[in-house]
C-alpha cells in the first residue's frame, strides 16, 4: 500500500499585495478553484477531540486528517492525509471503538457510527506554485494557497506534501523560509477556517474543542514539570 501523505502547513493572515510579493518571488498561480467543504463528527466530537477531522470534499471526495508522528507544536502543524475509503474506514472504527460494520464505504458508514454534519461552506482558493531558489532541489515546488470562505474568512497556507516522516525537517525548513519572504512570523498562529467557522456559528462546540486543547495543555505541563 502507498503511504498517505504528510501534510506539513504554516496558515497566515494575506496581507494587501501577498499576490504581487508571490510574483516578485517567482510564484506562478495555478488555478483558481471553489469547492464545498462539509466536515462530519459525533454528536460529542469525538473525533475532532481526539484531532481527526473528517470531510466530504466535493469534487475530490472523502478524507481523514490525523495527526502524524510526533504530533504538532508550534505555528506549523503536520497531519497525515487519509484518502482512501479503506484506510479511512478502518481508522474510524479505531477510533470509535466499532468493528464489522461490513462496508468500507465512508458515505454508509456515517448513520451507523452516528456521524453527522458538524459544517459545510464554500472555499474560493487561489492555488500558486513556487520554487524556492537556492534550496538544492528546485523540482520540489511549495503551494501557497489563498482561501477566502463564504463566511467572510480569509486564511492562507504554505504547504508541502512529502511521502516520508524524514523528509519532514527539510519541508518545514522550506516553508519557514517563504513564510519570512512573504512577512509572516514563524510564531504567527492563525486558525483554520472550520476553527475559524464553529467559533462563530458553533460557539458551543468550539468551547468544547478548546476545553479538550487546555486540558491537553495542562496534562503536557503537568508531565513536564
Ligand atoms: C487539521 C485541522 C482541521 C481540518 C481542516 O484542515 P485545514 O488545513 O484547515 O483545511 P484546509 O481546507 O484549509 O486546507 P487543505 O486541507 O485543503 O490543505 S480543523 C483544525 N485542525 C487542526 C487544528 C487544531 N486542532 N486546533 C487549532 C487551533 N487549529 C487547527
Amino acid at each position: 500500500m502507498t503511504h498517505p501523505w504528510i501534510e506539513v502547513e504554516q496558515k497566515f493572515v494575506p496581507r494587501p499585495g501577498i499576490e504581487d510579493r508571490l510574483k516578485e518571488l517567482g510564484g506562478t498561480q495555478e488555478s483558481q478553484i471553489s469547492f464545498r467543504d462539509s466536515y462530519y463528527d459525533t454528536r460529542e466530537l469525538t473525533l475532532m477531540k481526539a484531532d481527526h477531522w473528517l470531510r466530504h470534499r466535493e469534487g475530490s471526495g472523502w478524507e481523514l486528517k490525523c495527526p502524524g508522528a510526533g504530533g504538532n507544536t508550534g505555528s506549523h502543524t503536520k497531519y497525515m492525509e487519509l484518502t482512501a475509503e479503506a484506510a479511512i474506514a478502518a481508522r474510524l472504527c479505531e477510533r470509535l471503538g466499532t468493528a464489522g460494520l461490513g462496508t468500507e464505504n465512508v458515505s454508509e458508514m456515517l448513520g451507523r457510527l452516528e456521524l453527522q454534519e458538524v459544517a459545510s461552506f464554500v472555499t474560493e482558493r487561489s492555488v500558486w506554485k513556487l520554487v524556492l531558489s537556492g534550496a538544492g532541489d528546485e523540482g520540489e515546488a511549495l503551494t501557497v494557497d489563498l482561501d477566502t470562505a463564504d463566511f467572510g474568512y480569509a486564511v492562507g497556507e504554505v504547504e508541502a506534501l512529502v511521502r516520508e516522516e524524514a523528509e519532514v525537517p527539510k519541508a518545514l525548513e522550506k516553508i519557514r523560509s517563504l513564510s519570512s519572504l512573504l512577512g509572516v512570523s514563524q510564531h504567527e498562529q492563525t486558525p483554520g477556517k472550520l476553527i475559524v467557522y464553529l467559533q462563530r456559528f458553533r460557539p458551543l462546540d468550539y468551547q468544547r474543542l478548546l476545553e479538550v486543547a487546555t486540558g491537553k495543555n495542562d496534562e503536557q505541563e503537568e508531565s513536564a514539570a
